[in-house]
């Protein structure tokens, strides 16, 4: 018995699916209200879509190196989305620069993790970037997905110490672990209507937010 459908969520990954295993054990436990209607990766034979199938979730591989060109390649994915009807896509781990055409057709339900503070260090290598910087606090945020790469509204965000003696790797471990915490709670905001996107504004249980959440919790030798 429950007070609405399921959710239907649709996961892109390309990779690993360390945080597509967080999504599925809290919705496989209950904790997390979604149907995870299938798992689609860019790359084919990755780890993520072994993690999918053991959970008994469909998945299915739309290499992206099949297509002549970015819109032939998005216009496959969409299609492929949509047989799912999603109520909301998420990429988590995704590495495919998305075009307007999706970014807009999905405008309002797409969530991307992305391993910063948001808005310092878009687009890859972030871990790097950020020692190399020295920043004393990193992290990752969650934000929905709009056609400027790592430009739109953020949700909510978890932050950890940079330690010294961290190298990009152990920077990572440490954001990844949060990372696990952090998207299976904006997927359950989601999931019980809290969170939407109007214009270019996150609302959070009826109202504009202010800045991204914090997972405050989250914040260990602070
Ligand atoms: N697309 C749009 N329009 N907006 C966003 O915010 C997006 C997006 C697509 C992916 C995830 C993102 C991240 O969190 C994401 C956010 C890949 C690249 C990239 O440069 C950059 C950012 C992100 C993902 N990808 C290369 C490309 O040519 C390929 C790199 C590779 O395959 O290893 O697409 O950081
Ligand atoms: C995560 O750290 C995620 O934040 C990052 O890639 C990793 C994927 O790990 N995403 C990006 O860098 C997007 N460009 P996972 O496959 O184990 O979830």
């Amino acid at each position: 018995m429950s007070a609405r459908p399921k959710l239907r969520l649709v996961v892109l990954i390309s990779g690993r699916g360390s945080n597509l295993q967080a999504i599925l054990d809290q919705a496989a436990s209950g904790e997390l209200p979604v149907a995870i209607a299938a798992v689609i990766s860019n790359r084919p034979g990755v780890q993520g879509l072994e993690r999918a199938r053991q959970a008994g979730v469909p998945a299915s591989e739309l290499d992206h190196r099949q297509f002549p060109d970015r819109p032939a390649f998005e216009a496959a994915l969409i299609e492929l989305i949509d047989r799912h009807r999603p109520d909301l896509v998420v990429l988590a781990g995704f590495m495919r620069v998305l075009t307007p055409r999706f970014t807009d057709h999905y405008l309002g339900r797409l969530l991307n993790i992305h391993p910063s503070l948001l808005p310092k260090f878009r687009g890859l290598h972030t871990h790097e970037r950020a020692i190399a910087a020295g920043e004393t606090e990193h992290g990752a945020s969650i934000h929905f997905v709009t056609a400027e790469l790592d430009g739109g509204p953020v949700i909510v965000q978890a932050r950890v110490p940079v330690l010294p003696g961290d190298d990009p790797d152990t920077l990572a471990a440490r954001v990844l672990e949060q990372e696990h915490r952090l998207y299976p709670q904006a997927i359950r905001w989601f999931a019980e209507g809290r969170l939407h996107l109007k214009g270019e504004q996150v609302w959070f249980d009826g109202r504009p937010l202010p800045g991204p959440l914090r997972l405050a919790d989250v914040i260990d030798g602070l």
